[in-house]
């Protein structure tokens, strides 16, 4: 059995953790019987980041290298009929996403003094006393660290969310009136993307960010597509 180790899910999605969500969605579109551990501790985790699995006795952390490890082990059952030009805009998009976009949502998740609020409420507010008096600080001030090691963290929020909106115009002009990002037939780069996309529309915060990605409907479209062709409603 493959045991998925996350963060609790939060803001009524499957998770907060775009990565965590990444991993589930990829499980659930390839048909592969899976657990999830909500909840699980940061600092166990292989590489002090979550999502990390326990298959049959074997630990793989990163999401990406769990879906290289869930092909060459399970069998690639979504990117077998991709070319290499296909495979080439794949491995782009994610890194677009995983690499970039990622921190302009990081950004406005933990650094922005109006959004913080909600953002310790919702990863913090089931703690208990007294840790939930210093661990949110201790846990921003090391995000912050991260966002100014990536260098995400030293532009202002003007830029950031300029970044971020070219980011969220790319993904709707290449997803364009498609079913999926790479044709009518799911594949993985619909994992990373589908939970990018519902982290940026359906979660908080309320970011200039999120408010130009809803101005496109096709994201919005998408996101429903896959949230009901694999969660079900
Ligand atoms: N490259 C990693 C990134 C995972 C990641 O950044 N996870 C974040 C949550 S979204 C995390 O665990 N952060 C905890 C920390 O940095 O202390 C992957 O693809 O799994």
């Amino acid at each position: 059995m493959i045991r998925l180790y996350q963060f609790e899910p939060a803001f009524g999605l499957p998770n907060a953790s775009p990565f965590c969500m990444k991993v589930e969605t990829y499980l659930r579109m390839a048909g592969l019987p899976f657990e999830t551990v909500d909840g699980a501790d940061v600092l166990k985790a292989p590489k002090r980041k979550l999502p990390y699995i326990d298959d049959d006795g074997r630990i793989v952390a990163d999401s990406s290298f769990i879906i290289e490890h869930l092909k060459a082990s399970h069998g690639d059952r979504l990117d077998g009929h991709l070319t290499p030009e296909e495979r080439a805009i794949s491995l782009a998009f994610q890194r677009l996403l995983e690499e970039n976009s990622y921190w302009v949502a990081v950004y406005w998740r933990w650094a922005d003094e109006a959004n913080w609020p909600a953002t310790r409420e919702a990863f913090f507010g089931k703690m208990p006393a007294p840790l939930r008096w210093f661990v949110p600080a201790l846990a921003r001030r090391g995000v912050l660290a991260q966002l100014r090691g990536h260098g995400m963290g030293r532009h202002s929020a003007e830029d950031i969310t300029a970044i971020g909106r070219r980011d969220v115009d790319a993904v709707a002009d290449f997803l364009g009136e498609k079913a999926f990002m790479l044709g009518d037939r799911p594949t993985t780069l619909d994992a990373t993307a589908y939970a990018f996309l519902a982290n940026l529309l359906w979660a908080p915060p309320d970011s200039p960010v999120q408010r130009h990605a809803r101005t496109r409907p096709t994201l919005e479209a998408y996101c429903q597509r896959m949230k009901i062709r694999y969660y079900g409603s």
